[in-house]
C-alpha cells in the first residue's frame, strides 16, 4: 500500500467525482461507524496511526473538499464536527487527552477530497507532527 504522503501526492483535488468517503456514507463499501447523528459520520480509520483513529466527516460536503475551501455558510457544520470530535473522544474514553488533525492539500498530506476531521488518541503524541 501507497505510504499516506505518497497517496496524497497522487490524490486529485477536487474532480467531481465522488470520493471514497461518499462510498462510506452510501454503504457502498463497509467501514466501522462509531458515531452518527443528522449531520456527521464518524467511523474507524482503516489505517490507524493510534490505538483510536477515527474520521468524522459531515454528511453533506456542500463543496467543504478541504478546510481551505470553507466559507462563512459553513461555519456551523464545522463548528459541529469539532464538537463532535469531544463527544466522541469521551464516548472512546480518551480522559487523558487526544489530538484532532485536519489535513489540507498535498502539502498538507490529505489523500481524500471530502473534509474531515483526524481523532487520535490512546497513546502519547509527538510535537512536532511529521
Ligand atoms: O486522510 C484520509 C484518511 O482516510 C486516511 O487516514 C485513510 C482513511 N481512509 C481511506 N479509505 C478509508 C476507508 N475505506 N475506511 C476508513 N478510512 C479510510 P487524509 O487526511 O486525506 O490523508
Amino acid at each position: 500500500m501507497a505510504s499516506e504522503k505518497e497517496a496524497a501526492l497522487a490524490a486529485t483535488p477536487d474532480d467531481g467525482k465522488p470520493t471514497i468517503f461518499d462510498k462510506i456514507l452510501q454503504k457502498e463499501i463497509p467501514s466501522t461507524v462509531v458515531y452518527e447523528d443528522e449531520k456527521v459520520l464518524a467511523f474507524r480509520d482503516i489505517a490507524p496511526q493510534a490505538p483510536t483513529h477515527i474520521i468524522i466527516i459531515p454528511k453533506v460536503r456542500d463543496g467543504l473538499t478541504g478546510l481551505s475551501q470553507a466559507e462563512e455558510r459553513h461555519e456551523d457544520i464545522l463548528g459541529h464536527l469539532l464538537y463532535t470530535a469531544k463527544v466522541i473522544a469521551k464516548q472512546e474514553g480518551l480522559s487523558d487527552g487526544f489530538r484532532i488533525v485536519i489535513n489540507d492539500g498535498p502539502s498538507g498530506c490529505q489523500s481524500v477530497y471530502h473534509l474531515h476531521i483526524h481523532l487520535l488518541g490512546g497513546r502519547q503524541m509527538n510535537w512536532p507532527p511529521g
